[in-house]
């Protein structure tokens, strides 16, 4: 245990080349000498489904790669050297020896040709090679029934029925696998399904009240995901629904929710008054959001320390720009989550470091701890200071930590178990100001 506190303590993971999947890594050489010859342009927030799959099957097959981020337009502009070599500005990218490949079903095809090492497809001419073309149609008759129901108003019940005949067959073909994949061995299918499986589960409970996960309705995908959950590289860049469902809108132009939706709506936005309050449900297959390999309470509260504190600098400056005073960017973005050049309200930088060491120390002490300690949080009209105990106004810093609370996204910034601690001691902090300002 005390090892690994020590490790949590690293907000940056140390062997971020050789070890598991990681969203913070730029290098992944896996331990192999030499510069990699292989480059992926992915996006910066880890929202994309497509550039999902190709890190996947880069980090299953352990092929040496660097990574350079790009911004989605959903929430700021691309390099100008990037646009040049890809004039759609359309991510994924792969560059090999400085060619550019665009198109992420070409990308697989590539990257299995450059390593026939470690086939992530079945040998070419055989039946299996044939169910795998066949289950890759499905995945895409998969991706139509979903959008058809999660973006229209319309046709709730029929494109419902439709989206449930599609997972139907898709648990049935699992279901005709020897094992938990969709082929006799984890693969291409599988990498290709993934992305959208997440992302189907997070949007239809959070946009149609709908549970794909966690009702036995389909069994075998159950099994599936859970055997995905206990490989690192899926694991490693799993993301949670509260980023999905805030990230899928500006990709998608829009999802249109269901009124039998908002209970789920509100526990996965933490608005439903537990979610994302302490104590901290267990996550657990039963919960709203099943996670493998589970969480450790006192590990994740310091890993989200670790990244508050290693990165201070930047997050209390982000967190200022929903500071009154804070302004949203010169150029207007879609999505809610993101907008690099929104500007932050320096003029209270010195109260939000403050706060911000308050959550911090709560994380690193617990609440019970810090409430019994000689540092409470104390809050009172500007101003004002009483007895040495730092004061803090609460105007200020209540719409700053919450700016940030509903800011952090699984995995770019924490991994959710971490990620759920730190956006339930942001709210562990508001809520002790709120009341020692009277509900400011
Ligand atoms: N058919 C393409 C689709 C790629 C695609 O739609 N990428 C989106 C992101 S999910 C994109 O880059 N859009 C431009 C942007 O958002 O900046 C592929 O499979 O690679």
């Amino acid at each position: 245990m005390v090892e690994a506190k020590q490790a949590a303590l690293d907000a940056v993971p140390p062997p971020l080349e050789t070890g598991p999947a990681h969203s913070y890594a730029l290098r992944r050489t896996f331990g192999q000498p030499g510069e990699p010859k292989v480059k992926l342009y992915r996006d910066h927030a880890a929202w994309c489904p497509y550039c999902h799959k190709i890190v996947l099957q880069l980090e299953e097959k352990r092929i040496p790669y660097v990574i350079e981020k790009i911004n989605m337009r959903c929430y700021g502009d691309k390099p100008r050297e990037f646009m040049q070599k890809v004039p759609s500005g359309l991510l994924p990218v792969l560059e090999v020896d400085g060619r550019i490949i665009t198109e992420s079903a070409v990308i697989q095809q590539v990257l299995e040709a450059l390593d026939p090492e470690t086939p992530m497809l079945p040998p070419e001419g055989s039946a299996e090679r044939a169910r795998a073309a066949e289950l890759m149609r499905l995945e895409r008759k998969l991706f139509s029934a979903w959008l058809q129901w999660l973006c229209n108003g319309w046709g709730h019940e029929s494109n419902k029925e439709t989206f449930k005949i599609v997972m139907g067959s898709i648990d049935a073909a699992l279901g005709e696998a020897p094992g938990p994949y969709f082929l006799s061995e984890f693969g291409l299918v599988d990498v290709t399904f993934a992305p959208f499986l997440e992302r189907i589960v997070s949007s239809l409970l959070y946009y149609k009240g709908f549970a794909v996960r966690g009702q036995g309705r389909w069994p075998n995908v159950e099994r599936w995901f859970e055997a995905m959950e206990a490989r690192p590289a899926y694991a490693g860049f799993k993301s949670d629904h509260y980023t999905h469902v805030h990230d899928l809108p500006p990709q998608l132009g829009g999802c249109v929710s269901v009124p039998e939706a908002a209970p789920f709506a509100a526990a996965i936005d933490g608005s439903d008054g537990r979610s994302w309050r302490l104590p901290l449900e267990p996550l657990s297959a039963t919960s709203l959001e099943a996670h493998s390999p589970g969480e450790q309470p006192e590990i994740d509260r310091l890993q989200a320390a670790a990244r508050l504190v290693q990165n201070h600098e930047a997050v209390t400056k982000f967190a200022l720009r929903g500071a009154p005073g804070g302004k949203a960017g010169p150029r207007p973005v879609a999505a809610e989550l993101c907008d690099p050049t929104a500007v932050p309200a320096m003029e209270h930088l010195p109260a939000a470091d403050a706060a911000l060491r308050h959550v911090a120390h709560a994380l690193l002490e617990g609440v019970e701890a810090k409430q019994a300690g000689r540092a409470p949080l104390a809050a009172a009209p500007s101003g004002s200071a009483s007895n040495g105990v730092a004061v803090l106004d609460g105007a200020v810093v209540v719409p700053a930590m919450a700016y940030l609370r509903d800011r952090v996204c699984v995995p770019r910034d924490l991994k959710l178990p971490a990620a759920r601690q730190l956006r339930a001691h942001l709210n562990f902090a508001i809520d002790e100001l709120q009341q020692l300002t009277g509900g400011t």
